[in-house]
């Protein structure tokens, strides 16, 4: 099916927060509240980062897809949650901890992005592997314009992403970028035409979850590390991490296939 006829499957109960689907090895999670542009609220985020999970422990399923609509990836936080709690209400519901779970996801998340992502949008659209952007995205951290700043990882992940002048403009200004700014800033990977914008990533995610799991896991890991370790450091995890892989079933089919003028198959043991 050519990429373009691809759309996703319309919600079946219109009130879930997170529409789940699988196909082959991908599964997919969708958010779905529309009338608010996907703001995230804490039973929405724990609903995620429970799904994620299942699916990250799943062997069936290979790459996980993140979507949101056309119109909204995330459109940030619920601010209506938000707005009248006090500072020891926010500490004590400590919802981070939701979001932290998502970050500890081991499989690839491909996030197919068109539409608004911002505040805790753009930050979780960060906390995927490979973000595939509609050319219609609006990526930002619009918070300062609430009186607050990002605080899901914002500050950080933006400025690692696409450098300190960037981010500060962003963040500071809360203006948001095009997805072409995204692009050459480094923030996204891929920008498609808004009318692919789910059947490409679906298809990237298809692509990937046709490599060795194993690999891929190991793989995300070690750039993940990047973020967090010096140069030696990160060069000796990788190391360790490159040895595991010849224990591995994988790695003997990936080798002896192109030896042999074969596709590998891989069976993620
Ligand atoms: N929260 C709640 N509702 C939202 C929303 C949001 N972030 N964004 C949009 N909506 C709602 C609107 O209120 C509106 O609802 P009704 O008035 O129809 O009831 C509906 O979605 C459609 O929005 P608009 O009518 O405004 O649509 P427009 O096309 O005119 O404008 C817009 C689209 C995206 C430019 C605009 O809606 C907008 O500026 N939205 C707010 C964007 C924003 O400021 N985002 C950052 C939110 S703060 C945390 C983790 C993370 C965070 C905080 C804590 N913890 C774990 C504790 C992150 C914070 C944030 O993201």
């Amino acid at each position: 099916m050519s990429p373009a006829t691809v759309e996703p499957k319309p919600s079946a109960k219109g009130d879930e927060l997170i529409l789940t689907e699988t196909d082959g090895n991908v599964g997919i999670l969708r958010i779905n509240r529309p009338k608010v542009l996907n703001a995230l609220n804490p039973e929405l985020m724990t609903m995620l980062a429970t799904q994620m999970e299942a699916f990250d422990t799943d062997p069936k399923i290979h790459v996980i897809l993140l979507a949101g609509s056309e119109r909204a990836w995330a459109a940030g936080a619920d601010i209506g949650d938000m707005a009248e709690r006090s500072t020891f209400e926010m500490y004590q519901r400590d919802q981070f901890a939701t979001w932290d779970r998502i970050a500890r996801i081991k499989k690839p998340i491909v996030a197919a992005v068109s539409g608004y992502a911002l505040g805790g949008g753009c930050e979780l659209m960060m906390m995927c592997d490979i973000v595939v952007a509609a050319d219609n995205a609006q990526i930002g951290q619009p918070e300062i314009n609430l009186g607050v700043m990002p605080g899901a990882g914002g500050t950080q992940r933006l400025t690692r992403a696409i450098g300190k002048a960037l981010a500060m403009d962003v963040i500071l200004s809360g203006r948001t970028l095009s997805a072409k700014e995204a692009l050459d800033a480094g923030l996204v990977s891929r920008v498609v035409p808004k009318e692919h914008w789910y059947s490409a990533a679906l298809k990237l995610a298809q692509e990937l979850a046709k490599k060795a799991p194993l690999a891929l896991q190991l793989a995300k890991e070690a750039v993940l590390k990047a973020h967090e370790l010096n140069l030696s450091q990160g060069i000796l995890h990788e190391r360790k991490l490159f040895y595991m892989l010849f224990a591995t079933e994988d790695q003997k089919e990936g080798m002896r296939a192109f030896a042999e003028k074969r596709k590998a198959v891989f069976k993620g043991r």
